[in-house]
């Protein structure tokens, strides 16, 4: 297959200005009418194409006049009509197959729903279009269906009528006055329940909020609700921006490739990410659905108003929105505690990418599928680029340059370079260097050597970076890297300092590294300093320090700096658990760290979900990205020994800890009273390190004893650590209690395949056979099997190879009907170079038996053959 390159973008030879769209849904046949008012862009002779997947032609029409066959070809890719006028109307009938459809992209059905996913290219399964972001229209929408069998039709915009018709039949018609390209449209028609509320805007106006749900489960979309009216506050407090429309509607769905997707005033979710009550979701549930609730509105702006123009500019809204989530869910949670959040997300997710044979640009250049660019680089590190911005250019030039951006890009496609031209307009700056950062691949490597001269009081401080080189870049560039810091001294009192340059002394600068290596002089550092570099993460890099074990000891105890405290705390346990996996144990290392945490632990002005957040240690899969090459059975072990010295050595101060917390009351979903439950599963899980009878007994009786999903999640995981007989009766017990609840047991099957023991991948495999196991649900496959890929380094990566062969399987099994779901699981075969050389040897064997199988999707194998060059 031939890739699709961002140097060949074309603008679209035709613009579509309106587009009526008429649905006669069937299960497995519905038809679709569609008039297009199209006009050539440019002077140009060439031919009308239009895409179009597996459509079953009915008719075309130009102006009023059937097409005959031979005026216009069909494959199975497109529709072209080799001479059209300049300006004409369109008209083009087409059956479509929903039931049949488990790709779950275009429109299908779920649950004896209708409904549509068309980001990116899902349009085309519908009808015949330009499916490109760039050509924006104006969408009239009539939907007809079986009244009782599908009693809410819903698409974009507003409704401007409905009615019933002949023969039980009825219809509605939707008109969006914003031109939107077609990944934003949506249909849902079915049986759904409403919950409604609204909302004033900042200019006086009155939306109406609907969230449709499965019956009877309406008040498990009240978080949600409250969640959207909390986003579209805080988007005009800290944006200016104002919704819309006057109707804002979500809809719940239970097969869906992606989390959500912000059609244009019909979001649609994965129903994982929208329903929550505290007997069936976690505090993280809560966590993820105000962030995605909050993501998907902030897309109205930020990919909707504003949208790409082709789709290599993806992070220009992907990127962006999930910084504007971050800093909402930061403002609605604690800044530090979601600072950590991210930053864990970013290194489990993106870093693995970024040091593998997948890692690709935040802007790519190429891409055979654009389905396999939704990573965490486009979305994770996007995100850590437009956060940079705003560090090198303060936050009130940040907010210039973002007000520009919308006042000049409204209702326009655009790209990356348009973006970044609005910052450097309103500051004056040249932004050019920056720009790198969306053009190269790769996590740097940040170098922090410190000199200190007591005699003249003064600090050397020499950054040095590299970036390792990437499939298609061998030479890296130094890119332009902000590096917030701060001194201590060695009792953990801040010093001030005055930079080179500079009279005012400071406690704290940010200084962007712009090249290779640099020295900066600090003056008037009173003491020999603990140097804190990097805080709050301004910079997605790794840091490499030669400073010394004692100078994170007192960043631990003191850092003002919470994020570095509870680095430093990272730092020690990795280079702990490093030396014992390459057979150096530190015993003398691990017990000051059990001291240390101790008194961590015991810091009464620290809040509890922090202390949650430095009770975890570095895990499996982050210490494998920097070990090469990575054993992951000995990182297991060695991880394991410290958490059971911890266990033992605090276990006295966990188990207070863990009593002391208990819950009394009515359940609250509140930061603080999460957190406090973060932090007592946090001991809890902690204390399963040392699996004796006293620790066994209080899991149990904390999984007996959860009055809310948390707990019995915080129960059950603990258990599953220790394994044995408690752990299989919690799991019947849990299952009985909630084989009602799909998105309930989901999470008994993800807890089962975390599990450690010696026959987990036996027990990921009779499940594959369990009566509930369904893999056309992507939320029940990616529970067992992405699970066990991703989330149990140590079985997946069994010396037998058991492990890959059995991953093979599954994306294969699953690429013969969904292509995007079984692409998202090469990922953990795709790191084969950074492990263990016979480990090595057989992902790469199942990766080639994957690339050599007939049939093959374009995803799977864009992947597959990449992870292999
Ligand atoms: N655009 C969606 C999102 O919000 C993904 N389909 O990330
Ligand atoms: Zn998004």
């Amino acid at each position: 297959p031939q890739p699709i390159r961002l140097s060949d973008y074309r603008p679209p030879a035709f613009l579509v200005d309106e587009v009526h769209l008429d649905f006669q849904l069937e299960p497995n046949a519905t038809r679709v009418r569609s008039r297009l008012t199209l006009r050539r862009n440019g002077e140009h002779a060439e031919p009308l194409r239009l895409d179009g997947v597996r459509l079953k032609p009915v008719s075309v029409a130009i102006d009023g006049r059937p097409l005959a066959e031979d005026a216009y070809a069909i494959t199975p890719e497109d529709l072209t009509i080799a001479s059209v006028p300049d300006a004409f109307v369109l008209e083009t009938e087409v059956e479509i197959d929903p039931e049949g459809n488990k790709a779950l992209e275009g429109l299908y059905m779920s649950g004896g729903r209708f409904c549509s996913q068309c980001e990116a290219e899902g349009f085309r399964k519908i009808t015949w279009f330009p499916d490109r972001p760039d050509v924006l229209a104006r969408y009239t929408v009539r939907i007809e269906a079986d009244q009782a069998a599908f009693p809410r039709l819903l698409s974009n915009g507003n409704l401007t009528q409905s009615g019933a018709l002949a023969g039980g039949r009825h219809f509605a018609i939707w008109t969006d006055p914003f031109p939107k390209p077609c990944y934003l449209f949506a249909l849902v028609a079915g049986e759904l329940d409403e919950l409604a509320d609204s909302f004033v805007t900042m200019s006086g106006r009155q939306v109406e909020l609907r969230i449709y749900v499965d019956p009877g489960m309406a008040q498990r979309a009240l978080y949600a609700m409250d969640s959207l009216k909390r986003s579209m506050k805080w988007d005009e407090e800290t944006f200016g921006r104002e919704y819309d429309l006057d109707l804002f509607m979500i809809v719940a769905v239970r097969d869906f490739n992606f989390g959500a997707m912000e059609n244009k005033g019909l979001n649609v979710f994965n129903s994982s990410l929208l329903l929550a009550d505290p007997e069936t979701a976690t505090d993280f549930d809560y966590e993820r659905i105000e962030g995605v609730v909050a993501h998907e509105y902030f897309h109205n702006w930020t990919g909707n108003r504003i949208t790409c123009r082709d789709w290599f500019q993806l992070c220009l809204k992907e990127g962006l929105t999930v910084f504007r989530d971050q800093s909402f869910s930061g403002d609605m949670r604690g800044a530090v505690v979601q600072r950590i959040k991210d930053v864990k997300a970013l290194r489990a997710r993106q870093f693995p990418e970024d040091a593998g044979p997948l890692a690709h640009q935040v802007r790519p250049s190429s891409y055979l599928k654009i389905d396999n660019f939704y990573t965490a680089t486009i979305y994770e590190k996007g995100a850590e680029v437009i956060r940079m911005l705003k560090t090198i250019l303060g936050a009130e030039m940040f907010r210039k340059g973002m007000d520009l951006y919308f006042e000049r890009w409204d209702g326009h496609a655009t790209t990356v370079e348009a973006f970044i031209q609005c910052f450097a307009d309103v500051s004056g700056k040249d932004l050019s260097a920056f720009f790198a950062w969306y053009e190269q691949a790769g996590t740097p490597k940040l170098e922090v050597d410190a000199a200190y001269d007591a005699e003249a009081k003064a600090l050397e401080l020499t950054l040095s970076q590299a970036t390792a080189p990437t499939p298609g870049q061998p030479d890296k560039q130094p890119l332009p890297l902000p590096v917030a810091l701060g001194l201590l001294d060695l009792d953990g009192e801040v010093l001030s300092f005055r930079q080179e340059g500079t009279l005012a002394p400071a406690t704290e600068a940010v200084v962007v590294l712009d090249q290779a290596r640099q020295t900066l002089r600090f003056e008037g550092v009173a003491s020999e300093p603990a140097v804190s570099v990097l805080r709050g993460f301004s910079a997605p890099v790794r840091v490499v320090s030669a400073a010394p074990a004692k100078h994170r000891y007192v960043q631990l105890a003191a850092d003002p700096d919470l994020f570095n405290r509870w680095e430093a705390g990272q730092d020690l346990a990795r280079d702990l658990i490093l030396a014992r996996a390459a057979g150096e144990p530190d015993e003398v290392g691990e017990e000051r760290f059990a001291e240390a945490m101790g008194r961590a632990l015991n810091d009464q002005a620290a809040e509890p979900a922090f202390k949650a957040l430095l009770l975890s240690l570095p895990s499996e899969s982050d210490l494998a990205v920097i070990s090469a090459p990575a054993d992951p059975a000995a990182i297991r072990e060695a991880r394991e020994s410290l958490r059971a010295r911890l266990a033992i050595h605090l276990g006295d101060q966990l188990r207070r800890l863990h009593g002391g917390l208990q819950e009394a009351g009515e359940f609250s979903a509140s930061a603080e009273a999460a957190g406090r439950r973060a932090l007592r599963n946090a001991a809890l899980e902690l204390l399963a390190a040392d699996p004796r009878a006293i620790n066994v007994d209080r899991a149990v009786g904390h999984f007996q004893a959860a009055g809310n999903m948390t707990d019995a999640m915080g129960g059950l995981a603990a258990l599953m650590l220790m394994g044995g007989e408690p752990f299989e009766q919690a799991l019947t017990a849990f299952y009985e209690r909630w084989k009602a609840e799909p998105l309930v047991i989901d999470k008994w099957f993800a807890v089962q395949a975390r599990s450690p023991s010696e026959d987990a991948l036996g027990r990921v495999l009779g499940l594959t056979t369990h009566p509930d196991f369904d893999a056309k649900n992507p939320n029940r496959f990616r529970a067992l099997v992405g699970t066990f890929a991703a989330g149990n380094p140590a079985r997946f990566h069994d010396p037998s190879g058991d492990g890959y062969r059995f991953l093979a399987d599954q994306i294969l099994a699953v690429d013969g009907f969904n292509p995007m779901t079984a692409a998202r699981l090469v990922e953990p075969l795709g790191g084969w170079r950074r492990y263990r050389p016979e480990l090595g040897a057989l992902m790469r064997a199942q990766l080639e038996r994957i690339v050599a199988t007939e049939g093959l999707s374009k995803n799977v194998f864009e992947l597959a053959s990449r992870a292999l060059e």
